[in-house]
């Protein structure tokens, strides 16, 4: 299989981290939309990363279904995501609040870095900020309340959102965690980012 994309994008990360942690064999092609627009195209006529091609040559688009794919065919005791129930509803919910981090940080990114300076527009850069921000605190109050692992005590496709959320956050506009007190997710990115499977994917920013 090979992965489109780089580990700077979090929507990146999260995919490679999870077929690092499914110990799937792929080879990944770091690609920037910056620069490598057509090429990336190619594989996603909206010009995203991340793109899954996978081995009979079918491609798949956006983290949320490739990681879907992933742990249906990867995961047989579904240790990352439960099939049913109230717990796979929980770290659902979880994940999607950690998805809208990342979705807000990199629309930030963005406007801070795809707009001349003269036009880019304060306000709604605030805006997706707080928008980050309020995300990432309502993570802390779940990080807060867990002693292990987000939901339960094995790692889950939500710690593992949540901790490339907070990364990306971190390297790309950090005065955003320090101005909030975020201890406990802080100590969840530690905690995550000793496993091999993370520090493979640590993203060169
Ligand atoms: N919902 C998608 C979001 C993917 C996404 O926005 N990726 C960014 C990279 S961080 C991208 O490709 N941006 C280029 C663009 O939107 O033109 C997913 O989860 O995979």
């Amino acid at each position: 299989m090979i992965l489109i994309g780089r580990n700077v994008s979090p929507f990146v990360r999260r995919t490679s981290t999870i077929m690092n942690l499914l110990d799937i064999d792929f080879e990944q092609r770091m690609l920037a939309t910056v620069d490598a627009g057509p090429e990336i195209t190619k594989f996603n006529p909206i010009g995203r990363v991340p793109s899954l091609i996978l081995d009979d040559g079918k491609i798949l688009i956006d983290s949320g279904a490739i990681i879907d794919f992933l742990v249906e065919t990867y995961d047989s005791d579904r240790d990352l995501l439960p099939s049913v129930g109230e717990r796979r509803r929980a770290i659902l919910q979880t994940t999607a609040l950690a998805h809208a981090v990342m979705e807000k940080g990199v629309a930030a990114s963005y406007e801070k870095t795809r707009r001349a300076k003269e036009k880019i527009c304060r306000k709604w850069l605030a805006h997706l900020e707080t928008q980050a921000q309020q995300g990432l605190l309502e993570l802390e109050k779940t990080a807060a309340s867990k002693s292990s692992w987000l939901h339960g005590c094995t790692i889950t496709v939500a710690d593992v959102t949540v901790i490339c959320a907070f990364d990306y956050i971190f390297a790309r506009n950090p005065i955003l965690i320090e101005d909030s007190n975020l201890e406990a997710l802080a100590s969840l990115s530690e905690r995550g980012n000793r496993i091999e499977a993370f520090i493979e994917t640590a993203p060169k920013m």
